[in-house]
């Protein structure tokens, strides 16, 4: 510190904030054939030859269903106070219709029942990309009837688990499941078609609405129904106007094609005027929008970088410059004129740029959109290249400095008027990340995939600190 440096100043945060990390069923649970469970949309697309790096899949994952105890015992031993989960659709209804499978249900029960004796609050997402193989055989998130099969099972979870979960997420990040799913295909189920996206993502927005119908019928009313956006800060690379008009034709389809039903009642008017060479939209019917709008209790954002667009007659980027990997399809519907851009700046493994301004610019963001909704961050983390050392620990100081520069933002954007409730740490420990395999680690506890091995990594101490002492290590101000 020099001479005339300040003492640092620990950065506190409200008292019931929450401090917790989040996962998904298919990138942590293995057991895919236990007690029933039939293959999902994951399993078949992982399995597929050439979908995934290394052909990896999920039958074994991180074995999670197995270790549940041992993962809970970690986190009560870190100091976190909330976790994260997702529930394998397939798992506790596997045609994706009809009665449920107790013996499913069970393991959540068993699940939520740790995590609450441990003092942990669970958040349970309801959908994070598995979707039953037999709803996607019958048409997947393009066809109407996934809605409603999506309703019964939300209705389903909801039965079994409203007694001891408050916190409840329809959907995980909507936009990936239509746009990478159907539209780029480098996600399952691998469809490359853009008016399957487009439809995809008109009936993930009905089948929010009408899980969280579905949901608030046989739960508790204090209980808290709120879906996962991967909501995009989209920077144009200048000011000229065709980078500006850019800039608008994707924020419609990464942001405004979600919050505008969602929040407004209605799709912008010029995404269905982008996008009317694609599609006519005439599969949203009347009542749908109503259906969509269902007041929510709060919205969760995962951020992660920003996105750097320009009108194509700038310099174009590579394929997966949009940060979503490679694939010669585009996941941006109509959008044939818009250039992505690699933002300058540090990167992690995955080639993001590190960039915590995006996390306080889209947390306000909301705040003007949807003054007095209450706001969690659901995921926000980091991929790193991480080794066990000769010591035995993971040293990873790139992913302390990450958290520590983003929960700032997080804290800023409090001070600045916005309700955020909470931060979930993406991801508690080292997974499938998709269509990367395990090439990628995103957990703050590693994983030794031989032996299945958990070793909290030193961002795993550094974050239990912060979340028992509910403030940030400060920094010397000079
Ligand atoms: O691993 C994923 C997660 O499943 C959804 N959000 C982004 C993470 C990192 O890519």
């Amino acid at each position: 510190m020099s001479e005339s440096a300040q003492p640092a100043t620990p950065v506190a945060f409200p008292p019931a904030f929450l401090w917790g990390a989040a996962t998904s069923a298919y990138q942590i649970e293995g057991a895919v054939r236990k007690g029933g469970r039939t293959p999902s949309i994951w399993d078949t697309f992982s399995h597929t030859p050439g979908k995934t790096a290394d052909g990896d899949h999920g039958d074994i994952a991180v074995d999670h269903y197995h270790r549940y105890r041992e993962d809970v015992a970690l986190m009560a031993e870190l100091g976190l106070t909330a976790y994260r989960f997702s529930v394998s659709w397939s798992r506790v209804q596997p045609t994706g219709r009809g009665p449920a499978v107790q013996v499913g249900l069970d393991f959540y029960r068993r699940l939520v029942d740790e995590l609450l004796a441990k003092g942990i609050k669970p958040a349970v997402t309801l959908y994070h990309w598995d979707l039953p193989q037999e709803l996607e055989d019958a048409g997947g998130w393009p066809e109407r009837d996934t809605a409603y099969r999506f309703a019964e099972y939300a209705q389903i979870v909801g039965e079994a688990l409203g007694d001891r979960v408050e916190q409840w997420i329809t959907l995980n990040e909507p936009w990936c499941s239509a746009f990478l799913g159907y539209g780029s295909g480098v996600h399952a189920p691998g469809r490359t078609d853009p008016v399957a996206a487009l439809r995809a993502a008109h009936h993930l927005n009905l089948a929010h609405g009408l899980g969280t119908a579905a949901l608030r019928s046989v739960m508790p009313p204090l209980n808290q129904v709120a879906v996962s956006l991967n909501s995009s800060v989209i920077r144009p690379i200048s000011q000229r106007p065709a980078d500006l008009a850019a800039a608008r034709q994707i924020d419609d389809l990464a942001n405004g094609i979600f919050h505008g039903p969602l929040l407004h009642g209605a799709y912008p008017a010029t995404l269905l005027a982008a996008t009317s060479t694609v599609t006519d939209w005439s599969y949203v019917l009347d009542g749908d929008l109503r259906a969509i709008q269902q007041p929510l209790d709060a919205l969760g954002l995962n951020y992660y970088t920003p996105t750097l667009v320009s009108a194509a007659d700038g310099v174009p980027d590579g394929p997966g410059a949009d940060g979503h990997g490679a694939s010669s399809f585009s996941p941006w519907p109509g959008a044939d004129d818009v250039a992505f851009h690699q933002t300058p700046g540090e990167r992690t493994e995955m080639g993001w740029t590190v960039d915590p301004t995006g996390l306080h610019e889209l947390i306000m963001r909301y705040v003007q959109e949807a003054p007095g909704l209450p706001l969690y961050i659901t995921e926000n983390g980091a991929a790193y290249e991480d080794k066990v050392d000769a010591d035995g620990r993971v040293h990873d100081p790139e992913r302390i400095t990450y958290l520590h520069g983003h929960l700032a933002a997080v804290h800023r954007a409090i001070t600045d008027g916005a309700d955020v409730r909470g931060y979930y740490l993406w991801s508690l420990m080292d997974n499938f990340e998709w269509a990367y395999g395990y090439a990628k680690r995103f957990g703050m506890v590693h994983v030794d995939y031989g032996t299945l091995e958990r070793t909290p990594k030193s961002s795993a101490h550094w974050y239990g600190e912060v979340a028992r002492t509910g403030a940030l290590p400060g920094v010397p101000t000079v």
